[in-house]
């Protein structure tokens, strides 16, 4: 029997964030949390490349790029989503979503899902580095994880 676990170790890998500027009191503490952790785990500062988007509609298309530029191991989207009087946040999520999705299933590389999506500016900010932790470090250690599995199979 054959057992594979992705390793922390993150040496030598190119790594990609693509961040939404909108809401960015919250994507900055993403993307903080996000480089932070991934230089703990070893990936060089020269290493990381951030892509600032305007809005999180805009992720999915970038995301696309720098997959098909084969200069990255594994890209990390983030990006806040919060809710507000109209529709448009359905919109916006729904779209992000499904698309994100749809590009990770046919990317050569790991792509990490970190769009907050919230009813509450409140919500978005804890999950930001506050009492619900930090969505950028969480997928900075899941991307290198993915890659590392990867590189196994
Ligand atoms: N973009 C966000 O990243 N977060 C939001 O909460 C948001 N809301 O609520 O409107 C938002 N809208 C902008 C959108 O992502 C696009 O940038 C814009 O529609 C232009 O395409």
């Amino acid at each position: 029997m054959n057992e594979i676990y992705g390793t922390l170790n993150g040496q030598n890998k190119k790594i990609a964030i693509v961040a939404a500027q909108f809401n960015e009191v919250v994507t900055k503490k993403l993307v903080k949390g996000a480089v932070t952790q991934l230089e703990k785990l070893g990936v060089s500062e020269s290493d990381i490349t951030i892509l600032w988007v305007p809005g999180a509609f805009e992720i999915p298309r970038i995301t696309k790029c720098t997959i098909e530029s084969q200069k990255f191991a594994g890209v990390i989207t983030l990006g806040a989503v919060v809710r507000g009087e109209t529709s448009h946040f359905d919109y916006v999520c729904q779209g992000v979503t499904a698309s994100i999705a749809e590009i990770t299933l046919h990317s050569s590389i790991p792509v990490m899902f970190g769009i907050l999506t919230t009813n509450t500016m409140k919500q978005a900010i804890d999950r930001a580095g506050g009492k619900a932790g930090n969505k950028g470090v969480e997928c900075a250690n899941d991307l290198i994880e993915m890659i590392n599995i990867e590189n196994q199979i």
